[in-house]
């Protein structure tokens, strides 16, 4: 489809919920044969497997919720969505969240909390929690938000409300301009793309809070442009191991070692690749190349998961894989209400 097609929409929250499903059967493996990720996705087709058999987790969870509140409350709403947060946790405590974020999510069950972004600013001694939380979440901000500059404010605010650290909620600002790109076709020119996610990057990590963070924990000075950079390098060798995207770019559950590598996966795919079967297609290379990766499968894999289906449609999800998602027609529907709200561009002239 055109650009903001609805099957784009659709391929961006199908296939979020896609990876965190399929993603889950290797989340925390070091090393992942490519032989067991295979036999994994190949056991999808199985007809007598029953529906949605694999669950979805934390990840699908919480982007529900970001769906939820930005539909009832036609925008961003920072109490309606930290309480939603609040509410799917204590309903549903078992989806494998994060050790840090829980306590977070227990404060914001309060109704009409005065401040819903102070909980997350308590974490880690006052710092913030750097993880992928707000960043695997951050994928329906590019499907509610026409304007490149309002994708950034409103994904950044979201992913505040459990993680304040700037290497957290950056994260989320970069995923969801990397849907937000891929919508409009972007990854048709791949140098591009990744030129101007490090452009826009350049600007958020030039705030004083970024710098602030960067320094304290460590890290160079503009810790995400600094990766991207490197996701370009590896972009332009023909041959790429295994081992070096993981040192390169990382495999973890903080958002600087994950939201790049997601990237990179999208980017990696868009060609055939040696290792991969030759009857995949883009879509399906990107989900079973994010989880030979090994480490935050399922949040790696969602992520290149919203990128590449926002790329690919919804038509590149191989019907008996999105059959055994839990939540993927869900996902669908919000998908074609998020399209009909999704601001038309004003009439030329
Ligand atoms: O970021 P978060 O929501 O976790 C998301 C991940 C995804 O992989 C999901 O699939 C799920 O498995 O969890 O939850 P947080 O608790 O905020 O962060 C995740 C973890 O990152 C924490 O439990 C810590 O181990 C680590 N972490 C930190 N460690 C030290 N100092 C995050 N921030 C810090 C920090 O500032
Ligand atoms: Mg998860
Ligand atoms: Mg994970």
């Amino acid at each position: 489809g055109g650009p903001a097609s609805i099957a784009r929409f659709r391929g961006a929250l199908v296939g979020a919920v896609l990876g965190d499903c399929v993603g889950g059967e290797f989340e925390g493996a070091e090393e992942v044969p490519m032989d067991r990720v295979l036999q994994h996705l190949n056991g999808l087709q199985d007809e007598d497997r029953g529906e949605g058999i694999l669950q979805y987790s934390d990840d699908t969870a919480m982007t529900r919720c970001v769906v939820q509140s930005l539909l009832t409350r036609a925008g961003f709403d920072e109490q309606d969505m930290a309480y939603s947060f609040a509410k799917e946790y204590s309903l549903s405590p078992g989806r494998g969240y994060g050790s840090g974020v829980i306590q977070v999510l227990k404060k914001l069950r309060v109704p009409k909390l005065n401040d819903v972004f102070q909980p997350a600013r308590a974490q880690f001694n006052g710092r913030g929690s750097f993880g992928n939380g707000g960043a695997m979440r951050a994928a329906p901000f590019a499907l509610a938000f026409r304007d490149h500059g309002d994708v950034k404010r409103y994904a950044r605010l979201g992913a505040m409300l459990t993680h304040s650290c700037s290497l957290g909620y950056n994260g989320a600002v970069l995923q969801a301009l990397a849907v937000h790109l891929s919508l409009q076709g972007a990854l048709d020119r791949p140098h591009k793309f990744i030129n101007r996610l490090i452009m826009e990057m350049e600007e958020v990590e030039s705030e004083e809070a970024a710098r602030q963070d960067a320094r304290l924990l460590k890290e160079s000075e503009f810790p995400f442009c600094d990766r991207l950079h490197r996701v370009k390098d590896l972009m332009e060798r023909n041959q790429v191991s295994i081992e070096e995207v993981i040192s390169e770019l990382g495999n973890g559950i903080a958002a600087l070692h994950s939201v790049p590598t997601a990237i990179f996966c999208v980017l990696h795919c868009l060609e055939v690749r040696e290792g991969l079967p030759e009857n995949y297609r883009g879509m399906e290379r990107t989900m079973a190349y994010s989880l030979v990766l090994g480490g935050d499968t399922d949040t790696i894999a969602c992520m290149g998961g919203a990128i590449a289906g926002a790329h690919y449609g919804v038509d590149a999800v191989p019907n008996a894989w999105g059959r055994c998602c839990e939540g993927a027609d869900d996902a669908d529907r919000s998908a074609e209400h998020l399209h009909k709200l999704y601001p038309r561009l004003p009439p030329e002239g």
